[in-house]
């Protein structure tokens, strides 16, 4: 099939409506992190074990439209020996990848990092894609201080994630393209909406220098907030005013998504903040989650390793994805995290 549809017809697939995507492509130290917090050895096998059950949590593609894996996933199959890209298709869900090899500092730029995984991208693309990927993830950090970001920070990583968007649409992935303005710090509110204004900008004008087709790639970007250790925390509507008025300034209207991470929010925050941004609709874009930690938690939370608590854990997925689904819609209530309990 033709590149340009191929292209076309993952981002449709990703920004349904009342659907968002599942962030499950924690490297191995990451994961190890998350295991430790429950108690759980990361082994290959827990790993295998884990993203098979929440892969096949019935009912889970009603609200989660596709699901980034990490690369030793694409290789993993199911007890049934079903691959597992495959399962999260079968359950309607588009299996992409995270494709970049983690972050270093950046030379000459102190408190800085920069990702890497540039080179032998496009080989591995070609590799992803024969293993069911369909859509990749790269994801830059941003750290907030009086220092950070640099300018040569925002240009260099600005850079890099062009490069990315490039290559994969080249070989008929959609590109999630992911700036992540971390919210560690006590920066306030303006602050953070400076940083991101900063950011965005540098990654849209390094893209059109790149060539990259906007109406095929995802933005997946934080929110606009205060920095967790402000003593002035937001309300959600303050959230939602803030990151709306930096995306129109910054994000063109042909980029069809907008997929936030949740950033060490909450799960009843990130989904609160979710709703709050799609009540100021209509947007020129699809305001959607890809969220990691904020569906994930409770599930975690409920496996703690054992098969026992396999219903459990996947009913705890359901419920956020559930919750999630709703606030694409602006039709969250927080009375619903209990009610639905
Ligand atoms: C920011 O992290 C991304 C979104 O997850 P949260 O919603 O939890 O913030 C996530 O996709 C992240 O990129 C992956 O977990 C991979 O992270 P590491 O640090 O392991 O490369």
């Amino acid at each position: 099939m033709n590149t340009q549809v191929t292209l076309q017809q993952t981002v449709d697939a990703l920004v349904q409506k009342g659907k968002g995507i599942l962030a499950a492509d924690e490297s191995n130290p990451t994961m190890a992190k998350r295991f430790q917090a429950i108690g759980v050895e990361s082994t290959e096998e827990q790993r295998r074990s884990y993203r098979s059950l929440i892969l096949a949590t019935p009912g889970l593609g009603e609200f989660i439209s596709g699901v980034i894996l990490f690369e030793e996933t694409l290789g993993q199959c199911a007890d049934d020996g079903t691959p597992l890209p495959e399962l999260a298709r079968r359950q309607g869900m588009v299996p992409g990848v995270k494709v970049d090899r983690g972050k270093v500092p950046l030379a000459n730029a102190p408190g800085d990092e920069i990702t890497q995984g540039l080179d032998g991208l496009q080989q591995r693309l070609e590799e992803y894609k024969t293993r069911g990927a369909r859509f990749a993830k790269w994801r830059d950090v941003y750290h907030i201080s009086t220092s950070t970001p640099s300018r040569l920070a925002i240009e260099a990583n600005a850079e890099v994630l062009a490069r990315y968007a490039a290559i994969c649409q080249h070989q008929g992935l959609a590109p999630i393209v992911e700036p992540e303005v971390l919210i560690d710090g006590d920066h306030g509110i303006e602050r953070g909406a400076q940083v991101s204004e900063a950011v965005l900008h540098a990654v849209f004008h390094a893209l059109h220098r790149h060539r990259v087709v906007l109406e095929h790639m995802l933005l997946k970007p934080s929110m606009v907030t205060p920095g967790k250790a402000c003593t002035q925390q937001a309300a959600p509507e303050e959230v939602a005013a803030q990151t709306v008025a930096v995306l129109r300034r910054v994000v063109p209207a042909a980029v069809p998504g907008i997929v936030f991470l949740s950033g060490g929010q909450t799960p009843q925050e990130a989904t609160a903040n979710l709703d709050a941004l799609n009540r100021l609709s209509p947007q020129p874009w699809e305001l959607s989650f890809s969220y990691g930690r904020a569906l994930q938690e409770p599930a975690l939370q409920a496996w703690r390793g054992d098969p026992a608590n396999a219903a459990d854990t996947q009913t705890a997925l359901y419920r956020r994805a559930k919750l999630n689904g709703a606030a694409r819609a602006g039709q969250y209530r927080s009375s619903m995290e209990t009610a639905d309990a």
